[in-house]
This record gives structure tokens, C-alpha cells and sequence, in this order.
């Protein structure tokens, strides 16, 4: 049997530190640990979930490995619902490597990918929706996805989940009991009310996956495209974000002719920059090309800066490409404040309430006010995007989609015939089985858990 195996895997991160935690988890746990510590009475005296040092030894030469510290955890009160002990030995390569080929040497097996979650749901210490937290947390690379991620692993998100499916449950509970008794009249009452509970649940769900869609913005992380016409300072401004010559700046206008991105963190947040291509009235068909990008990008991006200069007054291009495209989701840098005031431009901004700085490009000293205007727009763009605790991954919008869809059915099958309408809303159940892992085929958990680290 696989889940009699003791299991065993460094499960702090791979590399040297100063500290590395190696996890054991089954029912010989706490005797292989045992077995490599001198003094394996104190370890085995000692209670759960009390931190004690050893001395970490080779049972076969009885040559000492490391200086390790241990705690254990009875089952079912671990992760993964067994015995377990974590294991603080040094965090060097070598260290790591003998410690955990003694332990293997002991009994242990290599634990496979996500093996510790896998356990510790398949013994009930939680749903699946809260093992994709733990991924979402592990994973999560801007601070909005760790904020959702931490709404689900808390439970705060679960709520609704449950609240959905108890209500589909009494929805079912009242069409069998009208199926048994057509007769009753109050159930009859409660049945010209299936529509519309069917309805108020299915809205609650649609706005969840809307709120998913959002999502996937900040996932893949926003992209701020720099946007103006040509010479404004554009690729100035975005080398100084990204913090090196990425781009080439030139005083010919129509340097830059195609969109270059590059990655960044900015107010904790993950975002693409990319420097465009400047709008400008041109014949050559190569920065045309560009010009149609950078106006794609315009009317495509969550957030967009423009760059405009402060020696020279707002052109028709940036009016009608810029100003009118992105209104509520631009913030302005005018550069070359060096050269000229620029207190027309600073005045429209205030008058539209349109963010803006006013700044010099060339002065390297001027880079932490741009990052900190920059994080700050950031901030406030992402801070606005409502997004779902609840829909976090592919597979929760598939099976709440689906379930949206069998919703539907169930609101026609109300007219059809409450047998067909009870074999809707049992699917729909089933479904939410699914989404928590009641009902989940091997398949699934395997391409779930293969997606987590060793050792988680
Ligand atoms: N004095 C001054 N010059 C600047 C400032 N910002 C940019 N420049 C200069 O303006 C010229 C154009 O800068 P770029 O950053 O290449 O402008 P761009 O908007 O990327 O231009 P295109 O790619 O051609 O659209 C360069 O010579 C820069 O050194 C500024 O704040 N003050
Ligand atoms: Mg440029």
C-alpha cells in the first residue's frame, strides 16, 4: 500500500541556507528519525510538537552527520492526517543531501511531487480547494494573487462556496419531497419560487467567474505600456524603470519602432513595462507598423502612461490617440521639465484628475519619484480590479462554468418537470463535489499534485 510508505523530502527550498527543513511523514516517521539520532531515547521521549537538538548520526558507522533540531507531530494532528517530523539540519547542499540519503538509507522513500498535500487531503485535513491555496500561495507573484490566495487558505472565501451548494441542496431537498408529494400545498408554494432561487445563485456565481476574468490581468501580470509621440522620452523613461539601457534613446524621433517589454516589480506588484513605438505622422511603413501597435496597446492595456514633453504644446495625435482612448486609465509623465515649465499640460491633468509628475528624463536622480509615482499607479489600478477568492485557477472557471450552464437547464427544466429538474440540480452537486474534491478522479489529483513542489 503507497500510503504506508514513510515518506521523506527536503521541503525548504532547493540551494544553501542557513537553515534547510527536510519533512518525514508516515507511520515509521518517528521511528527512522529515531534510529539517526544518539541519543534516540530523547527524541522518542520527547512530546509533539516540542523543537529539541541532536545530534544527527549515520546509524550503520554511527559517525555523526549534522546538528539538527526535530519536532513531531502525531497523527492525525500533522499536514498530512500521519505521523511526521520536521527536521532543521543546515542549509548546505551536502548537508542536505546526507541527511536525507540516511534517512532513505532508514526506510524513508523520495516523496514525489506534492506528496505531503496529496496525504493530508486524501486524509481529510483539507479540501482540494484549499490545497490550490497552498499552490496559490507558494506561487503567488504580485500581492493581489497572495491576498487570494491567503482568502482561501484562511477559509474566508469557502463560505460562499459552501453557502452555494447548501442552497442547491435544499432547492433539491423541496422539488424531491414536491416529486413524492405533489399533492402539498405549501410545497407547492416553494415551487414557484424555484426560478428565482435558482437564479439568485447562479448571478452570485456568474459574478465570481467575472471577477476570475480580472484575474488573469494580474496573474500574468499587468502591462503598462509608455506611450506619446515621438521624442517625448519614452524609451528614457523606461530604461530608467527597468533600471538599465534596455532601450536605445536617440534625439531622432522614430527611434523605437517596435514594443519592448520587460519584467519588473513595482509596489509589490509584477508588471510588464514595454516601451513603444512614438505617434507621429510618418511615411515609412516599418514605424507604421509600430504606430498601429502602440494604438493597440492603448485601447488594450489596464493602464497606460504617456509621456509628453513640457516644451512643447499637446498635439493632435496625443488628443485623439491617447487622451480620448485610455481617459480614466492614464497617468501622465512630462518630461524635459529641464527645458520648459509645462504648466499647461500640469494644469489639464488637475483639471481632468489625471495623475501626474513632472520630470527631468536625463537626471538619474529623478529615477526613485518616477518608481514611486509609478508603484503608486500601479497600486490604484490593481487595488480597483475586483478579483475572485473563490475561481482562482482553470480548472474552478471550468467546473464553474458548467455549473452556471446546468443552473440554466435547471431554470428551463422547472417547466419540463421537476424529475428533470431534481437530475439538473444533482449534477450541479456533483459538480460542486468536484470543485472541492469530494468527487475528483485520480487523474485530476495527479495533474493537481504533479503541479506542486517536493516537500510541499
Ligand atoms: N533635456 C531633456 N532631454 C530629454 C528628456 N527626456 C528625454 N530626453 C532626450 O530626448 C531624446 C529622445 O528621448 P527618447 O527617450 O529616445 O524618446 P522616445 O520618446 O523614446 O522617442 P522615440 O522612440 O523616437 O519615439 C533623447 O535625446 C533624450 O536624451 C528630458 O527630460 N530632458
Ligand atoms: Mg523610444
Amino acid at each position: 500500500m503507497e500510503s504506508t510508505r514513510t515518506i521523506a523530502a527536503l521541503s525548504s527550498a532547493a540551494g544553501v541556507g542557513a537553515i534547510a527543513v527536510i519533512r518525514l511523514s508516515g507511520p515509521q516517521a518517528f521511528s527512522i528519525v529515531e534510529k539517526c539520532i544518539d541519543s534516540g531515547r530523547a527524541f522518542r521521549d520527547s512530546p509533539a510538537r516540542h523543537v529539541k537538538l541532536y545530534r544527527f548520526i549515520c546509524p550503520s558507522s554511527g559517525k555523526p552527520v549534522d546538528q539538527i533540531t526535530a519536532v513531531k507531530f502525531f497523527g492525525p494532528n500533522s499536514f498530512t492526517g500521519e505521523d511526521m517530523v520536521e527536521l532543521f539540519c543546515h542549509g548546505g547542499e551536502i548537508v542536505v543531501e546526507k541527511v536525507l540519503s540516511v534517512l532513505i538509507g532508514e526506510g524513508a522513500y523520495p516523496a514525489r511531487r506534492g506528496e505531503f498535500a496529496r496525504r493530508g487531503f486524501c486524509n481529510n485535513k483539507f479540501d482540494l480547494m484549499h490545497a490550490e491555496a497552498f499552490l496559490g500561495m507558494i506561487e503567488s507573484r504580485s500581492g493581489k494573487e497572495y491576498e487570494s490566495s491567503l482568502e482561501a487558505l484562511m477559509g474566508t472565501s469557502a463560505g460562499r462556496l459552501v453557502g452555494w451548494r447548501e442552497r442547491v441542496k435544499a432547492l433539491l431537498r423541496d422539488v424531491d419531497a414536491s416529486i413524492e408529494f405533489p399533492e402539498e400545498d405549501d410545497v407547492r408554494k416553494s415551487s414557484s419560487r424555484y426560478i428565482e432561487r435558482i437564479v439568485e445563485i447562479r448571478k452570485e456565481i456568474e459574478m465570481e467567474v467575472e471577477a476570475r476574468g480580472k484575474s488573469h490581468i494580474i496573474e500574468k501580470g499587468i502591462i503598462i505600456p509608455i506611450v506619446g509621440v515621438a521624442n517625448a522620452g519614452k524609451s528614457s523613461l523606461f530604461n530608467m524603470l527597468v533600471g538599465y539601457e534596455r532601450s536605445i534613446v536617440h534625439w531622432q524621433e522614430g527611434t523605437t519602432r517596435d514594443g519592448v517589454g520587460e519584467e519588473v516589480h513595482i509596489g509589490g506588484e509584477r508588471v510588464t513595462i514595454l516601451d513603444t513605438a512614438g505617434l507621429r505622422d510618418t511615411d515609412d511603413p516599418v514605424e507604421k507598423l509600430g504606430i498601429r501597435k502602440t494604438i493597440e496597446y492603448v485601447s488594450k492595456a489596464a493602464q497606460v502612461i504617456w509621456v509628453t514633453p513640457a516644451n512643447s504644446p499637446m498635439t493632435h495625435i496625443e488628443e485623439s490617440l491617447i487622451l480620448e482612448k485610455a481617459m480614466g486609465k492614464i497617468a501622465v509623465v512630462i518630461s524635459k521639465k529641464d527645458l520648459a515649465e509645462g504648466a499647461e499640460k500640469a494644469e489639464m491633468c488637475g483639471e481632468k484628475k489625471i495623475p501626474f509628475i513632472r520630470s527631468c528624463l536625463i537626471d538619474k536622480g529623478a529615477r526613485d519619484a518616477l518608481v514611486d509615482f509609478v508603484a503608486e499607479v500601479v497600486k490604484s489600478r490593481i487595488g480597483s480590479l475586483e478579483t475572485s477568492s473563490l475561481i482562482r485557477t482553470k480548472r474552478h472557471e471550468i467546473i464553474a462554468k458548467r455549473i452556471i450552464e446546468e443552473l440554466k437547464g435547471g431554470e428551463k427544466a422547472v417547466a419540463e418537470g421537476e424529475e428533470i429538474l431534481a437530475a439538473s440540480l444533482r449534477r450541479v452537486l456533483a459538480d460542486f463535489g468536484e470543485l472541492v474534491g469530494d468527487t475528483t478522479n485520480e487523474d485530476i489529483l495527479d495533474s493537481i499534485f504533479s503541479r506542486f513542489c517536493i516537500g510541499k
